[in-house]
């Protein structure tokens, strides 16, 4: 075989069924390959940054890598946001690249550039293969590397020689590996303190995610304990909304009840969580005479800020499950604590009630959410399918966070690593991993704009996704910023937009402007009835954003 077939058949020897990428001079051969298999599909994208979100949001929707392919230097360039985003996240992406020749490599050669120590900084592992008997065995370690411990995104190099030349092939055979176990000591010591503690909380991040999905041990362990949860910033999804103990998310857009809850803990158990700067209001939330028991796979994240009394490094739903089948916690608590959670719940749904619309309109942002709500809630048009929401970068985020709830595991998807232009492509990898469910992309105008070319692979690859863009004719965030902390000196923040809806029907989307709340609703249903891929824009006032009382501190 020659390197590149070799490539493609590691990658399927590692269940990769995808591979998202845009052509160039370096990365012939691989895509020739990929042409010549039926079990392996590769997607055409119009610029590398949608071919790296794709692979992002496959990756969290499938439980598996995802794969995006570039040629050399500009290619591998435009990856770099969508590699970056999956290191904020946690998220295994492999970064298939393309090289310069070898025989040629180190004379500037067009488009020579050094990926390895490009790459370094925002992979968890980055290599360059300079023999094609090797690529085997680097491709499928890099995948490995992906998947274990904290996850992440991997980078691997083929200089254009390499996948040219022919090569015996030698494949490893799959390995995925084993969740490791937290040890007896620390699970008793973690469940008598939480057994005895008095104004206990748990704080669910994304790595406990599973906890939820496959074994509800988190679930199950909140409620033999009787303890309130809160999830991390833009995690709601890590736990059941409609539950009588969820009281909230933190982070950007939480309320006080959500965040008194740990500010008055005496025992914090953090499970999947790396205590990031927003969810814990730049460190100042966790209390310094809190018992802390943190949970992480990462022994890297335990205590690199808070240094916890009882650290396990360990799979979080290994852990939950090792917590509710030890003896310290078999006794109910008792009846004040049942008393405390009911408050905290109580206290929560009081402060997270929709306000009305009152914006200048047309569209106001609480309609919009309303609207959500309905479709989430399995609202006509939806028929039987599970409905994913996926937020982009924009405004509206902080009022979906805070008003939006959700019950299923898998149904709420947001760019914690704040790149905008992530959602319509993470949504078109999502719809892909989950062909049967619906999914509805939430994004800001400025948000959609960077990405909106790849409209037309979602109509090429018939991905039925439903764009609603809440269109302000703002960067609304920056623009906030400058009215509260510059004065209202606005500058750089307005510009002028199209008619999204007509740009969607000249792609051969489906398209509707919608310039009144009323008009929302049965807008979406024609969407979901189209099916196919869809934008709603929302005509907002060009000063409409945030909930009145979420102004974005000024920059520090
Ligand atoms: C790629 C990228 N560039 C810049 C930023 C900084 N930024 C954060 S939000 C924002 C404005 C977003 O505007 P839009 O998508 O229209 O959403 P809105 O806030 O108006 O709802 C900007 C520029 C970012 N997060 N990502
Ligand atoms: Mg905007």
């Amino acid at each position: 075989m020659n390197g590149a077939r070799i490539a493609v058949e590691a990658l399927r020897r590692e269940g990769v069924e995808y591979v998202f990428g845009l052509p160039g001079t370096t990365i012939m051969h691989l895509i020739d390959a990929m042409a010549e298999r039926s079990d392996l599909r590769y997607i055409s994208v119009r610029h590398e940054q949608v071919a790296a979100f794709m692979a992002d949001g496959y990756a969290r929707a499938s439980g598996q890598i995802g794969v995006c392919l570039a040629s050399r230097g500009p290619g591998a360039a435009n990856l770099t946001i969508g590699v970056h985003n999956a290191q904020a996240e946690s998220v295994p992406v492999l970064a298939l690249l393309g090289q310069v020749a070898d025989d040629i490599y180190y004379r500037d050669a067009f488009e020579e550039m050094d990926l390895v120590r490009f790459f370094e900084p925002i992979t968890k592992w980055s290599a360059e293969v300079h023999g094609t008997g090797r690529i085997a065995e680097l491709m499928q370690r890099a995948i490995r590397t992906a998947l274990s411990g904290r996850r992440g995104p991997v980078m691997v190099s083929l200089p254009l020689d390499v996948q040219i030349a022919d090569a015996e092939a030698s494949f490893q055979p799959r390995f995925l590996p084993s969740r490791p176990a937290p040890p007896d000591a620390e699970v008793r010591d973690a469940a008598g303190r939480l057994a005895a503690a008095r104004r206990p909380v748990i704080i669910a991040g994304g790595g406990a995610r599973d906890a939820w999905a496959y074994d509800a041990s988190l679930i199950k362990l909140a409620s033999r304990l009787q303890i309130p949860v809160v999830t991390t910033w833009l995690r709601k999804n890590t736990f059941p909304n409609d539950s009588p103990l969820f009281c909230g998310s933190l982070g950007y857009g939480a309320v006080s009840a959500t965040d008194d809850l740990v500010r008055r803990a005496d025992v914090v158990l953090a499970i999947g969580c790396r205590f990031s700067e927003f969810t814990t209001k730049r460190w100042t939330l966790v209390p310094s005479d809190a018992d802390l028991i943190h949970v992480d796979i990462d022994p890297g994240v335990l205590g690199r800020y808070y240094v916890p009394a009882v650290g396990i490094c360990a799979d979080a739903g290994l852990t939950t499950a090792a917590l509710l089948a030890a003896a310290e916690i078999r006794t109910p608590p008792a009846g004040e604590r049942l008393e405390r959670a009911a408050a905290a719940r109580a206290a929560y749904l009081e402060q997270t009630r929709l306000p009305p619309p009152s914006g200048p309109g047309p569209v106001s942002s609480a309609a919009i959410v309303a609207a959500l709500r309905t479709m989430l809630g399995g609202g006509p048009g939806t028929g039987t399918a599970r409905t994913i929401l996926v937020q982009d970068a924009p405004s509206l985020g902080t009022w979906i966070h805070r008003y939006l709830d959700f019950t299923e595991p898998g149904t709420f998807y947001a760019a914690a690593g704040g790149s905008m232009g992530w959602g319509l492509p993470a949504a078109m990898g999502i719809q892909l991993a989950r062909p049967s469910d619906r999914v509805i992309a939430v994004s800001g105008d400025g948000s959609f704009w960077m990405v909106a070319q790849d409209l037309e692979t979602a109509v090429r690859e018939n991905l039925p996704v439903v764009n609603v863009i809440n269109n302000n004719f703002a960067f609304g965030n920056t623009r906030d910023r400058q009215r509260t902390a510059h004065g209202g000196r606005y500058h750089g923040v307005f510009y002028g937009n199209p008619d999204f809806a007509e740009f969607a029907r000249l792609l051969g989307a489906h398209g509707e402007r919608v310039e009144r709340d009323a008009d929302l609703v049965p807008a979406l249903e024609r969407a979901l009835a189209s099916g196919l891929p869809a934008v709603i824009d929302c005509v907002q006032d060009r000063h409409e954003g945030l909930p009145a009382d979420l102004v974005p501190p000024a920059a520090r």
